[in-house]
Order: C-alpha cells, then sequence, then structure tokens
C-alpha cells in the first residue's frame, strides 16, 4: 500500500435500507478498534466523526423510491467529503451506512480519477448487483440501486450528486459474491454487461482464481476502490446485517480475497457498508469487517 493516509468518515444513517439500524454502523466498527488496528499496522488514521444529514422518516416508496430527497442529502455531503480527502491526497474510509451512500462516494472517487487522469476500478463486494431502478425494484429501498444510479439509470437528482452524468459506466464493476439478483435487475445486468462474479462462479473456480480475473487489468495507474457490503460475507460468520443471503464466502475465503486486493497495492478509497449492529451479536460482525479490513491493508497470514 502507497498511500497510509487515512481518512475515518462516519455516516450515521440507514435512509437507504429496508431495516433500521445500520445508522449505528460507524460507532459499532469504532468501538470494534478499527482506527488503533490501522494505527497499529502503520497507518496514519484522522476519524472526522460523522457526517449529519436528515433523520430516517420511515415513509413508504414514493413513485418507486423510498426517502429520495433525504438519501440525495446524505449523499451530497458524502461526495462532498469523500473528494475533500482525495483532493488531500488521503484514503477515504467511508463507514456507512447503508449501501446507497456509495453514491456520492463512488461518484466522488470517479470524479477524482478524472482530475488525476487515473483509470477507475470499482470491486463490489456484495450479495446483491445493487442494480435496481425504480421500474423493477421490490422495495423502493434506494440501497438496492446505487450502481444503476452512478451508471446514470437513476432519478435525476440522484444521478447528478457528483455533477458529471453519468458518473461512472458498468465496466469499471467487478461484483465479487452475488447470489440475490431480483428478477427484473437480471435484465439490466445482462444489458449493462456488468462484470459479475456471482458464487456460483466462485464454487465453480474458487476465490483465488475468481481474484486473479477481478483484479486482472489493474496497474500502476488503476485508482482500486472496494465497495465493502457486509452482506457479501456469508450469514453464520457475519449476522450483523440487514439482508442476510446464504451461502457467501466462508472466514478463509473472504481473507483471501482482501488479502489478493492487498497484493496490488492499489487501494485507494473504501466503504464499509450495511453493517447492522440491531442484528449484531456481542458486535462480532463489525469486529469481523474490521480483522478483514486489516487484511485490505496489508495484514497477511503469510509466514515469509
Ligand atoms: N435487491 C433488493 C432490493 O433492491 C435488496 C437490496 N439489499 C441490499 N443490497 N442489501 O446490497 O430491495
Ligand atoms: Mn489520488
Ligand atoms: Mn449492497
Ligand atoms: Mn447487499
Amino acid at each position: 500500500m502507497g498511500n497510509k493516509a487515512l481518512s475515518l468518515i462516519g455516516v450515521p444513517t440507514d435512509i437507504g435500507a429496508g431495516h433500521r439500524g445500520a445508522s449505528m454502523g460507524p460507532e459499532a466498527l469504532r468501538v470494534a478498534n478499527l482506527a488503533s488496528k490501522l494505527e497499529r499496522r502503520g497507518f496514519e488514521v484522522i476519524d472526522h466523526g460523522n457526517l449529519q444529514g436528515p433523520v430516517n422518516p420511515w415513509q413508504p416508496p414514493q413513485d418507486g423510491y423510498r426517502h429520495l430527497p433525504q438519501v440525495v442529502a446524505w449523499n451530497e455531503a458524502v461526495h462532498t467529503a469523500v473528494y475533500t480527502e482525495l483532493a488531500a491526497g488521503r484514503v477515504p474510509v467511508m463507514l456507512g451506512g447503508d449501501h446507497c451512500l456509495a453514491i456520492g462516494s463512488i461518484s466522488a472517487v470517479a470524479r477524482h480519477c478524472r482530475e488525476q487522469g487515473k483509470k477507475l476500478r470499482v470491486l463490489w463486494l456484495d450479495a446483491h448487483a445493487d442494480f435496481n431502478t425504480a421500474d423493477v425494484t421490490p422495495s423502493g429501498n434506494i440501497h438496492g440501486m446505487p450502481v444503476a444510479c452512478l451508471c446514470g439509470n437513476g432519478p435525476q437528482a440522484l444521478v447528478e450528486v457528483g455533477g458529471h452524468v453519468p458518473a461512472t459506466t458498468p465496466d469499471v464493476f467487478r461484483q465479487i459474491g452475488i447470489r440475490s439478483v431480483d428478477e427484473g435487475e437480471k435484465s439490466l445486468v445482462r444489458e449493462a454487461q456488468v462484470s459479475i462474479f456471482d458464487m456460483r462462479r466462485i464454487d465453480e473456480v474458487g476465490m483465488k482464481r475468481t481474484m486473479e480475473e477481478a483484479l486482472a487489468d489493474v496497474d500502476e495507474n488503476t485508482h482500486l476502490h472496494v465497495s465493502f457490503d457486509v452482506d457479501f460475507l456469508d450469514p453464520t460468520i457475519a449476522p450483523g446485517v440487514g439482508t442476510t443471503v446464504r451461502g457467501g464466502p466462508n472466514y478463509r475465503e473472504a481473507q483471501l480475497c482482501m488479502e489478493m486486493i492487498a497484493d496490488t497495492g492499489r487501494v485507494s478509497s473504501l466503504d464499509i457498508v450495511e453493517l447492522n449492529p440491531a442484528f449484531d451479536k456481542r458486535n462480532q460482525t463489525a469486529r469481523l469487517a474490521v480483522d478483514l479490513v486489516e487484511s485490505l491493508f496489508g495484514k497477511s497470514t503469510l509466514i515469509r
């Protein structure tokens, strides 16, 4: 890892989710000692505390979206905060919060990459493809839509959060761990040709080959952004999320995934999202997420 200056940005909201509680994610990660564990690894960590935004009014969807104005407000705050850290030459670590917040963070990363002439690659670690639109969403929850919004397919106010429309394109994404894609969403990811390494593929070729392929054209000029939805992990090891889907990566597979990403030396920004302490037990999912993030930033079990 080249850049050793990390900036933690807490975003305590569950505004895009179907369950309350992801708003407690940032504090759970702090309680699990995220900052001190990374400092012990030689990083300079600044915890900027939490961003502020509208409360969750817990309303039903309107015109296919739940809480759209509040989701826009939170994402504008995230975009500004993440962009500011990138411009200062630091590695932003966005502590969610639900996954709708990736619209703000990844639009900021994409803007930074355009300005710096960097190639953007997003590793989307998730059980879900998050490519829904108002027409096909089964829930209206915007945390199921961030990838589509970032690719220009979504409500104008959200698609425009980063200024540049679309913020980015489907080809920058590599989705890993996917095992729950809604019926209408399936046609959309196919049409957009999103590169998806689903659980079937991981079962068949293993995590090692999956990650070799997902990281194949990462080079010195690549800005690697990791969007880590904690429901990526198998629920037996990570129960503290709102939308568990069985059959996810186990502990060793998840470690290998993180270690192989770390080996590229190109991790330049990170989201940790969907951690929901209301569903957790003794903060174990937060502690696991911190353990995996340490691996992502270079902790290795390799003996060498
Ligand atoms: N696909 C479902 C929806 O759009 C669930 C999305 N939930 C997530 N995504 N946690 O990562 O409502
Ligand atoms: Mn940079
Ligand atoms: Mn997600
Ligand atoms: Mn998910």
